[in-house]
């Protein structure tokens, strides 16, 4: 019994630390933080994106053996965050990775819009270039009262 409780206890924990989004509700945030048209780019360009950065989970994390990629965005240490052990001189987001792992997604969002006014724009989403850019996004809004 008291390790059952010690499992659902971890579970509350993870849970008020993570999340995963589904799509009508992510694409509101984005939208009320202004995210669609930023730069050019289209609500349902975020939303491509966010999908196959995270598919959605505020907690995601890739390592690829240099650098590392945190958050419903992906966004990475070597440049934008500061993780302590991965990044480089600059972290031009000014904020620490593990912030882009929480439930809050505003300071992601912040950061995202930080990453896109870069000269590639988009284009420094890996993904968002394999699988957004040029193609028919309008599936990752439709359905959504926005
Ligand atoms: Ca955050």
């Amino acid at each position: 019994m008291k390790g059952l409780l010690a499992v659902l206890l971890l579970a509350f924990i993870a849970g008020s630390q993570a999340k995963v989004f589904t799509k009508c509700e992510l694409a509101k945030v984005l939208k009320n933080a202004g995210l669609d048209g930023y730069y050019g780019y289209s609500l349902a360009n975020w939303m491509c994106m966010a999908y196959y950065e995270s598919r959605y989970t505020t907690n995601a994390m890739y390592d690829n053996g240099w650098s590392r990629d945190y958050g419903v965005f992906q966004i990475n240490s070597y440049w934008w965050c500061n993780d302590g052990k991965t990044s480089g001189a600059v972290s031009a987001c000014s904020i620490s990775c593990s912030n882009l792992m929480n439930d809050d997604i505003s300071d992601d969002i912040t950061c995202a819009k930080r990453v896109v006014r870069d000269p590639n724009g988009m284009g420094a989403w890996v993904a968002w270039n394999n699988y957004c850019k040029n193609k028919d996004v309008s599936s990752f809004v439709s359905g959504c009262a926005l």
